[in-house]
């Protein structure tokens, strides 16, 4: 059972009466059925990738995982609707292949691709590196089958783009984090196969210079630009350090640097003359300092390489606190030189690793042991930092959780900072949904 009550972070170990694997809609909602009836607390489990301990049990024992692993196929393929319906196991990058072939993408891209599902993917509104262009997994859903809490089966299944009879369920569930009910399977928007994507390193003085790039791109690129993410200098110092393999493209590591991507629905040229003309009124305007625009696919998948590879980085150098905040884009900069100050004067030494979606708004604010450390004084500083940022976020207009969800780790910060106006709906939905209060107890919210 030991993969199934143990998260990714390797940081909660629970445990479970037992792990389901049911393989059809009827079986997850007689599974249901049965835990209401003998009041067995369910926690819904799809690739096991979530950051924030929502997909674990807690130590009591008492809970059953329900993994949706063994629900994998696909129900339906529908080109000229652009949708695709699959069920709630199938793995999000086995979605993107199978768009793929079919000549359509799928864009949720995020680096636990191989081994995160489409049920999680939706249960934490998953964002990742393409929402900038087409959104974030609740985007990108048109359609939801449930089981309910009560075991009940809603197929909401519908490729409609637009529906205005009553409340959005479908909604409600996604981003719910299992504690409303278990998603089997879901209608998925496809869209037009890129001719090209091109991909480019530019290297700006610091986030405000990083928010200009940001604007010029979006109004020289207009809708293909698809990916805006950004590294701070601690983040390429940390690639250095912890795996020296990876190639830095750009002169100098002692940089902001922003990786764009383009898709051009033409060509190759088409795209790569976009790109060029926007780094070359950049370079001349004074924003960028140094760019490499990847020359191929490999080199493209190498620049990629270097992004993907920040969260294992942070890893090998020891404990590690994650933020996943969002603010307004324009004032993502602001938050970060201010928020940086005020943690360098209390805890002088930590490392800032910065990092993160800056075309959403949407950074990794993680904080790494001061070098030469492993950080374990890191659990009794943690609180502490958390304050000092997410009083940083709320003060900048932001929230405490933009795409990992909230989990275990998050749902009291969570809390402290919303309204009773907001707490007592969200509450009211709960009751209504849930009343046994069986669904992944102790995870989102404390309603
Ligand atoms: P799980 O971790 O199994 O579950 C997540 C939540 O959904 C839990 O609350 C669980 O109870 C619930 N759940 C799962 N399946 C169902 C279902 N069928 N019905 C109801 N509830 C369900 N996230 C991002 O948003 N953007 C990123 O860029 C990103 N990058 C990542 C990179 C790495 C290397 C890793 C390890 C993770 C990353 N993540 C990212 C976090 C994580 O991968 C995503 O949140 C992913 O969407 C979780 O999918 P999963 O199948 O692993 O869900
Ligand atoms: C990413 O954008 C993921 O790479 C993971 O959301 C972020 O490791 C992290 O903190
Ligand atoms: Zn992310």
């Amino acid at each position: 059972m030991q993969p199934f009550t143990t998260d990714w972070r390797k940081r909660w170990f629970g445990k479970a009466v037992a792990v389901a694997q049911p393989d059809t809609t009827e079986d997850v909602a007689a599974v249901v059925r049965w835990c209401v009836a003998n009041n067995v607390p369910i926690v819904p489990q799809g690739g096991n990738t979530g950051m924030s301990g929502a997909s674990v049990p807690d130590e009591s024992g008492q809970a059953l995982v329900l993994s949706l692993a063994r629900m994998n196929r696909v129900r339906e393929i529908d080109l000229p609707n652009n949708t695709i319906t699959v069920e709630a196991g199938c793995i999000l990058q086995t979605i993107q292949e199978l768009a793929r072939e079919k000549g359509k993408l799928f864009p949720l891209s995020l680096g636990a691709e191989g081994s995160c599902m489409i049920g999680g993917n939706l249960s934490s509104n998953a964002g990742g590196v393409a929402v900038l262009r087409y959104g974030n997994a609740r985007e990108l859903c048109l359609g939801l089958e449930v089981v309910t809490a009560q075991g009940e089966i809603w197929n909401g299944l519908r490729g409609l783009r637009k529906d205005n009879t009553g409340y959005d369920l479908r909604d409600l569930f996604i981003g719910a984090e299992g504690t409303l009910g278990v998603i089997t399977a879901a209608t998925l928007k496809v869209f037009p196969l890129p001719a090209a994507k091109i991909t480019a390193w530019a290297a700006v003085k610091d986030l405000h210079e990083g928010l200009r790039l940001l604007a010029l791109a979006q109004n020289k690129l207009g809708a293909s630009l698809t990916a805006f993410e950004v590294l701070t200098p601690p983040c390429i110092e940390l690639l250095g350090e912890q795996l020296p393999q990876l190639r830095w493209p750009l002169s100098t590591r002692d940089t902001h640097a922003v990786l764009i991507e383009l898709s051009d629905g033409e060509s190759e040229a088409n795209g790569r003359a976009a790109l060029e003309t926007l780094l070359e009124s950049a370079f001349e305007s004074g924003l960028v300092t140094d760019a490499a625009i990847a020359a191929n696919l490999t080199q493209s998948a190498e620049f990629w390489s270097l992004r993907d590879h920040m969260t294992e980085a942070q890893q090998r150098a020891g404990k590690n606190i994650k933020h996943d905040i969002a603010v307004p884009i324009s004032r993502t900069a602001d938050f970060v030189t201010s928020t940086n100050a005020e943690i360098a004067r209390h805890f002088p030494g930590v490392r800032m690793i910065v990092f993160g979606h800056l075309g959403d708004g949407n950074l990794h604010y993680n904080v790494s042991p001061p070098k030469g450390t492993a950080g374990e004084d890191f659990a009794t500083i943690e609180g502490a930092i958390n304050r000092i940022t997410h009083d940083a976020v709320h003060a900048h207009g932001g929230s405490v959780s933009a795409e990992h969800g909230l989990g275990v780790l998050r749902r009291g910060e969570a809390a402290r900072y919303k309204s009773p106006v907001e707490l007592n709906m969200m509450r009211a939905i709960k009751q209504a949904l849930d009343p046994q209060g069986i669904m992944n107890p102790g995870k989102g919210l404390p309603l």
